[in-house]
């Protein structure tokens, strides 16, 4: 009998936040790849683009001019995905037919007047800046909202519509399904254990550290055991349970500042490009004024289980331009992937914290 080599033979691993299961296939790294390997020559942005509708003082396409803003800027998308006064949906006429109404509300935040510069490129005062108003934003639409997803696509090939550093906040009175099955873990594990499922999983990886990317006095990012996405990763409160970004500490903040600017520097660093993904924060879902005292009960259960944390989901696999396609097996059957964890993070952590395009 052969022993089991994690790093060379085909495995599943258990995502337990989620309860899905992810295939591990290490031995196909070693196939050959015949495609594209170049990088791409930077962009040569202006620092402000008077064609671009998130810069200070030009018009969007709804018509209405944005401030001339100096700081963060923050406006209601003008195509919301979500409506405040939408009615509710009518009673299911069939059990296979249902529907429900849902109300909620779409924004678009600028993290810098500066179109040039990416999240990471951002001087660390204004990256500060935007955590402060991931976390007053949350807030306030927690008061009216269950659920309020802060969120950046970077990239074309991530859907992202223009390169000005923005994000995006959808806040809607229902739970989304990988919300809901969050909760569901993170409770569960609490009933079962009296702690938080993050919080006990980053003092592992941090104990382990062979999946560790960096990692600062209050903060950790980690390529997670279960990752489906090349070079995914999660971004975690190491030292206290955290339930939402308005719990931070002033000097947790500083520290998720740096944190963030360490681990997305080297995402940048690695294929040498502006690396794209998918990155938003999960925290306790609110109770909404209004609703039943039950709900506001289940609310504090959840508060106590949750612990806050980031996903950040880069499609990128062997190249500025060569990504991951998440096709055939993987939208029928199960998530895949070559790489294992242990080597993404190896690779990460091999590369410098300052930014390839960084001048002396
Ligand atoms: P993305 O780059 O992640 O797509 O975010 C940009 C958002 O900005 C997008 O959701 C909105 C789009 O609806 N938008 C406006 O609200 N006003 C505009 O003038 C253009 C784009
Ligand atoms: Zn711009």
């Amino acid at each position: 009998m052969r022993t089991f080599d994690p790093s060379d033979h085909p495995h599943r691993r258990f995502d337990p936040l989620q309860g899905h299961w992810i295939l591990v296939s290490p031995h196909r790294t070693k196939r050959p790849w015949q495609g594209q390997m170049e990088s791409l020559p930077p962009e040569d942005k202006p620092r402000y683009d008077p064609g671009c509708y998130l810069c200070p003082g030009n018009e969007r396409a709804g018509g209405e001019r944005n401030p001339d803003y100096d700081d963060v800027f923050v406006f209601t998308n003008d195509f919301a995905a979500l409506l405040p006064d939408a009615p509710p949906a009518p009673a299911p006429e069939h059990p296979l037919l249902r529907s429900e109404g849902v109300r909620g509300t779409c924004r678009v935040l600028c993290f810098s007047p500066r179109h040039d510069l990416t999240l990471c490129e951002l001087p660390a005062p204004q990256l500060r800046r935007v955590v402060d108003l991931w976390a007053e934003q949350t807030v306030e639409l927690g008061e009216r909202y269950a659920w309020v997803q802060v969120f950046e696509n970077k990239g074309t090939v991530m859907g992202a519509s223009n390169p000005h550093p923005h994000g995006q906040i959808w806040a809607l009175d229902a739970l989304p399904t990988l919300v809901a099955r969050e909760d569901r873990r993170q409770r569960e594990y609490y009933a079962e254990h009296g702690r938080q499922l993050l919080l006990d999983y980053a003092q592992e990886e941090l104990q382990r550290g062979e999946r560790v990317v960096v990692a600062n006095d209050q903060w950790l990012a980690v390529v997670p055991y279960w990752a489906t996405w090349p070079f995914e990763l999660l971004l975690l409160p190491t030292r206290r349970h955290v339930a939402r970004l308005s719990d931070l500490r002033p000097d947790e903040r500083d520290a998720l500042a740096q944190l963030l600017k360490r681990a997305f520097t080297r995402l940048d660093n690695l294929f040498r490009t502006s690396f794209a993904y998918s990155f938003g924060w999960h925290g306790a879902p609110y109770t909404p004024v209004g609703s039943l005292a039950a709900a506001s009960a289940g609310d504090a259960a959840g508060r106590a289980a949750w612990q806050l944390h980031a996903h950040v989901l880069p499609p990128l696999l062997r190249s500025a331009t060569v990504r991951k396609f998440m096709v055939g097996f993987e939208l029928l059957a199960e998530a895949q992937r070559d790489l294992t964890p242990e080597q993404a993070a190896e690779r990460l952590r091999a590369l410098p914290d300052r930014h390839y395009l960084e001048t002396a």
